[in-house]
């Protein structure tokens, strides 16, 4: 018999590469998809033959838990999320109900339906705010104090204790993982990564044709830093969560942390360019080495608070879960450069 997995999030970056792992280990995998006017499966498109999608939404228990009574899965992970913390601070009540309240709807429709089933909880470092006193030297553990920073943070901090409290409460066998940033060629194009590596590959391309007639690129806080991993090696992660025979919390980091400027620099490399820093705050520019201004700051991306500073400690995935991060910070920005460079249109 094939295990059944049911994926919340199927259409995102992580939802999609662990559907493809699963797939692989031969689950039977199935996802929650919301109806939208165009189409939002082009990360799971490659895959449409192998998987079976149901139309839903975690904001609503009814169908969650019609589905989840019908397909009786063996592992649930709950992906959903209104996941940008920018966009938090606009739609705090929806992405309340969304990242807080659907993983509640998830929790019901398991204890009520399938109650022996597993579940993977997409919990993240924004719970700890990274404002530095928390922050042990060698970055945030699953007991470092948690100070969200964003209503994004807040309602996973819910989401967070819901799924503990359900676990103490019903004995059920419910892991958080608490990943730290995690990126790569699918990642969202509204995140900072992907926003800088698709740019650069945009002004390349009119660069190497002599067109300076190009968009720049314009960015929020350059200084922020952020511990950054390969979204392929945490969705192995999450899988390896659910093979514990007891359920528990962990973190999924790579142990660097490094600024959005460090980033940008290394893209640059790959572009074969050098990148200079001139002025400061909301002047401040990236400027190429023959004098052409690629980046500037634009203040509409700053946030109301800032999460200033990330860093994750993972002994305790790799000593339980074996689980180590294959791909690190400039692997990373190699792999999602070169990929831009090769698909820009
Ligand atoms: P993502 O690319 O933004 O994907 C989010 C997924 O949730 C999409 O499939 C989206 O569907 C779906 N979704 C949004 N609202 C929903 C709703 N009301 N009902 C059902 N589905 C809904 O996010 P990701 O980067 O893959 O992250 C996956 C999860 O891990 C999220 O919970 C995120 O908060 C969390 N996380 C991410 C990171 C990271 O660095 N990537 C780190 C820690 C935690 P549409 O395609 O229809 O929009
Ligand atoms: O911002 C700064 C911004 O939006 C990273 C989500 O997956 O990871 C992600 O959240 C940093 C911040 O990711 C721009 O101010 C500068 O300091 O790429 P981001 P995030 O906020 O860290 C966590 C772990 C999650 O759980 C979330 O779901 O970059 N920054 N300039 C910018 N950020 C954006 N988006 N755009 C800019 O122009």
């Amino acid at each position: 018999m094939h295990k059944k997995a049911l994926i919340t999030g199927i259409t995102g970056m992580d939802g999609s590469h662990l559907a493809e792992l699963l797939i692989e280990k031969g689950y039977e995998v199935h996802g929650v998809i919301r109806r939208t006017s165009t189409f939002n499966t082009d990360r799971i498109d490659h895959i449409f033959d192998k998987i079976k999608l149901h139309y839903g939404d975690v904001t609503d228990p009814l169908v969650i838990s019609n589905l989840i009574s019908q397909i009786q899965p063996d592992e649930v992970y709950n992906l959903a999320a209104q996941s940008h913390v920018k966009v938090s601070f606009e739609i705090p009540y929806y992405t309340a109900l969304v990242d807080g309240l659907g993983t509640l709807a998830i929790l019901e429709a398991v204890k009520n339906h399938c109650p022996n089933a597993k579940i993977y909880q997409a919990s993240t470092s924004e719970l700890y705010g990274g404002m530095g006193y928390n922050m042990p030297e060698t970055g945030y553990t699953e007991t470092s104090f948690m100070h969200p920073r964003s209503p994004y943070g807040v309602a996973k901090l819910y989401g967070l204790w819901i799924t503990k409290n359900y676990r103490e409460s019903y004995g059920m066998h419910i892991s958080n993982g608490i990943l730290f940033n995690h990126e790569g060629e699918r990642r969202g194009e509204t995140f900072v990564t992907r926003k800088i590596t698709m740019a650069l590959a945009k002004i390349k391309k009119y660069l190497d044709s002599n067109n300076l007639d190009f968009p720049v690129l314009k960015l929020g806080n350059l200084y922020s830093k952020r511990d950054w991993g390969y979204a392929k090696d945490y969705v192995e992660g999450m899988w390896l969560m659910l093979q514990q025979e007891k359920p528990d919390d962990y973190v999924l980091s790579t142990g660097e942390t490094h600024s959005i400027k460090e980033f940008v620099e290394l893209a640059c490399k790959e572009c074969g360019w050098n990148i200079n820093w001139v002025g400061s705050g909301v002047n401040e520019k990236g400027v190429l080495d023959n004098g052409i201004t690629i980046i500037e700051v634009d203040e509409k991306y700053y946030r109301p608070a800032e999460v200033e500073i990330l860093l994750g400690d993972s002994t305790k995935a790799k000593e339980v879960l074996g689980w180590i991060p294959k791909v690190k910070f400039s692997e990373l920005v190699k792999i999602m450069m070169k990929h831009d460079i090769k698909n820009i249109k």
